[in-house]
């Protein structure tokens, strides 16, 4: 596995796997109950028990088809991790739904928010969650079935050596299943237009199915993040890399969801291109002055 920041290979020995589970540590946390903030509507609901340390923020509009599977799989597959369903007021009964499950899974927990407002404000407002609760390592997945909850160990255990794992369709081994050739070719052109653009090395920026540290999520300013849609993937990814953060990419196969709809549009794509050219222009410039900066103080002399 290499460090994205570095260029250095990660070791992963099997004497450094050792001892803990994911290598994680696990954070026992008091018991509390329904919580209303008058703050943008959130309501999140009352959570049973102590917690381990993982949590996967599961972020939804309309997923009522899918989410179930989706969790029922998530425990399966890493049965101590915790969710957390983030909802935007889903016409389709998706909150409500989460709230069935929340009720029979302690795992589960649920954040009613009242209206649509974006995949990336959905994650922060479920980062702040997670970092009030003390999580350790802070999951994104969709809830569409896309993101196999069957990868995430391989996440997991990527996490012992790096801050932030990036599950990656582009890195060999990654794969995409079933989408539509003009979806795959706007995936990959907006992610060789990031690299180009900012400079970076991550094959997969634009992917959605993430592991962090809890720390790696303090080092990312996320009050100022503005990104609303799914250039919200790469401002996290870009943030991580100018922290300096040790980022990895693991292979996943995407597979594409067999039921309900996407939610990508035109407004998401306008987004993505104008904010990562923004943040290019801004990369240069800053590269230039840099650069002139020496020669400057020198002619000064
Ligand atoms: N809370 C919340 N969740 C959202 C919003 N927009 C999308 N999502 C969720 O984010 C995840 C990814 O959205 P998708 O519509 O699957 O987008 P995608 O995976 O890029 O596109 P497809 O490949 O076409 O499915 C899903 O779980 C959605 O339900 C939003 O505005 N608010
Ligand atoms: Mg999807």
């Amino acid at each position: 596995m290499r460090c994205l920041v570095s260029g250095r290979q990660v070791r992963t020995s099997r004497a450094r796997r050792g001892g803990r589970k994911h290598g994680i540590t696990r954070n026992r946390i008091s018991r509390y109950r329904i919580t209303r903030t008058g703050h943008r509507g959130i309501i999140v609901r009352r959570v049973r028990s102590d917690h381990t340390g993982v949590l996967v923020i599961i972020p939804t509009y309309n997923e009522a088809l899918t989410l179930e599977k989706a969790l029922t799989r998530l425990h399966t597959a890493v049965p101590d991790a915790h969710a957390l369903v983030v909802d935007d007021g889903s016409p389709d009964g998706t909150g409500e739904l989460a709230d069935h499950l929340s009720e029979l899974d302690s795992r589960v927990h649920v954040m009613h928010r009242t209206s649509k407002r974006g995949l990336g404000t959905a994650y922060v407002a479920g980062f702040d969650w997670a970092r009030r609760h003390q999580y350790d390592v802070i999951v994104e997945m969709d809830a569409d079935g896309s993101h196999q909850p069957e990868e995430l160990p391989r996440l997991l255990n990527a996490l012992r050596h790096a801050d932030l794992v990036l599950g990656s369709r582009y890195v060999p081994g990654g794969s995409v299943v079933n989408w539509a050739r003009h979806r795959e070719l706007l995936s990959r052109s907006a992610n060789l237009y990031a690299r180009l653009a900012l400079g970076i090395r991550i094959r997969d920026a634009t992917g959605g199915y993430r592991a962090f540290t809890a720390t790696a999520l303090e080092h990312l300013d996320l009050e100022t993040i503005a990104s609303q849609g799914y250039c919200f993937q790469v401002d996290l990814a870009w943030r991580a890399v100018r922290a300096g953060l040790r980022v990895v990419e693991v292979p996943i196969t995407f597979v594409e969801r067999e039921q309900g709809q996407s939610k990508m549009g035109a407004d998401i794509v306008r987004e993505a291109l104008l904010r990562v050219s923004r943040w290019g222009i801004e990369h240069r410039l800053a590269q230039l002055r840099a650069r002139l900066q020496p020669l400057a103080s020198k002619r000064r002399r």
